[in-house]
């Protein structure tokens, strides 16, 4: 394979030094850029960009060639898990993921397949060596998966919750039956990346966005130990590198000693905790991703750059940050602001890294 010619965000996940802290942001692919929603409508909707190995090229490189970014992230989703067990994902215009099947009894759950990455999932294992081959060593190129927790919440609600009604009655009601469902996904999501790892990605995050809806003792028991679990079953180098482990719970900072101990290389902050306590908190453990506010991008880029600098100020000097935002870019923010973002990164970071 190619040699990496900007490994900086590789080298900040193992906490080697770098020369300015490396940054990219979740959902850089996607709405707020205008190429990316020519190319959704030339492929005729989402799930065909997916599908596509060539379109979720494409549109996985769109943002690289507008910004200076340190890691390009596979264009995919994380409910393609649940679409391979049979459920039917498919997005109306404008709103968010629905499956046709839902999963409500334990019959439901134990008549459910474990995919396998190569046969029923292909199509991003082709996106990912695709992907690979057409970045030629620029950045590294992530892999990732949602979390068990947070796929078993739309594979039980239908799609998106705000409440997770059905999801939790379920966890209290019937939890021997969610714990099959956990595993059988906690199963499916290893070799899934696993998949993606062999294939070329060489870093993986796991998302785990509904994690922080859960109570302190269910979120250790149904969503923590699945993380372990999976974080435990990954390869951890191929093509001799290190392939980083990031996990994201957003809503996570009350538990990220727990979350430190589970033996991945990073964890992913989401806005509310400050990244210097954070820092306190985990210790050597692990490196930090994170954490500005998504919604400080529509505000003026002086104030982005204020924030970048307090952000910065905290975690203090040294490797072991990637910045990030603390949650995905949003539709609606003005690409220019986003470019703003990734200088002010690497222009007021290099004084932490003499
Ligand atoms: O074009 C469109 O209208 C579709 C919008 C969209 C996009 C751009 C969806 C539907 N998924 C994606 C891509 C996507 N999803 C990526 C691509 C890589 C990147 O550039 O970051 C990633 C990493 C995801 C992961 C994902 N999908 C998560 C975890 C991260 C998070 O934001 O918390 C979740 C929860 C999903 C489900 C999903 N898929 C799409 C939407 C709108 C949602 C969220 C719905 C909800 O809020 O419940």
């Amino acid at each position: 394979m190619t040699a990496l010619k900007n490994d900086r965000f590789l080298r900040a996940l193992l906490k080697q030094p770098v020369d300015v802290t490396p940054v990219w942001m979740m959902r850089q692919a996607g709405r707020y850029l205008p190429e990316y929603r020519a190319s959704r409508a030339s492929a005729g909707d989402f799930m065909s960009l997916c599908k596509n190995p060539q379109f979720a090229c494409e549109v996985t490189l769109q943002p690289l060639d507008r910004y200076p970014l340190d890691a390009a992230i596979l264009f995919s989703d994380i409910l393609t898990i649940p679409d391979a067990m049979g459920q039917g994902l498919y997005f109306e215009t404008g709103e968010g993921p629905r499956f046709r099947k839902t999963v409500s009894t334990l019959a439901d759950i134990e008549a459910l397949p474990i995919p396998d990455a190569q046969q029923d999932l292909g199509y991003v294992m082709d996106a990912v060596s695709t992907i690979r081959r057409e970045l030629n060593g620029r950045v590294p190129l992530i892999g990732f998966a949602g979390s068990p927790w947070t796929l078993a919440t739309y594979m039980v609600e239908g799609g998106s919750s705000k409440d997770f009604r059905k999801s939790k009655a379920m966890l209290y009601d019937n939890p021997q039956a969610m714990h099959l469902l956990l595993d059988k996904l906690a199963q499916s999501v290893t070799s899934y990346l696993n998949g993606q790892i062999l294939a070329g990605a060489q870093a993986v995050q796991i998302f785990d966005s509904w994690g922080g809806s859960l109570s302190s003792a269910a979120y250790q028991e149904f969503s923590l130990a699945y993380m372990r679990k999976i974080v435990s079953g990954l390869i951890r180098e191929n093509d001799g590198r290190k392939v980083p482990v990031i996990v994201f719970t957003k809503g996570g900072g009350l538990w990220l000693e727990s979350i430190a101990d589970i033996g991945a290389d990073t964890l992913g902050l989401d806005w509310t905790c400050d990244i210097g306590e954070a820092r306190q908190r985990v210790g050597s453990k692990v490196s930090l991703q994170g954490n500005m506010d998504p919604t400080v991008l529509y505000a003026r880029p002086e104030a982005i750059r204020q924030e970048v600098a307090r952000i910065l100020a905290s975690y203090g000097s040294g490797t072991g940050h990637v910045f990030n935002l603390g949650h995905g870019i949003t539709p609606e923010v003005d690409p220019a602001n986003a470019g703003a973002f990734i200088e002010a990164v690497h222009e007021l970071s290099a004084q932490y890294h003499v």
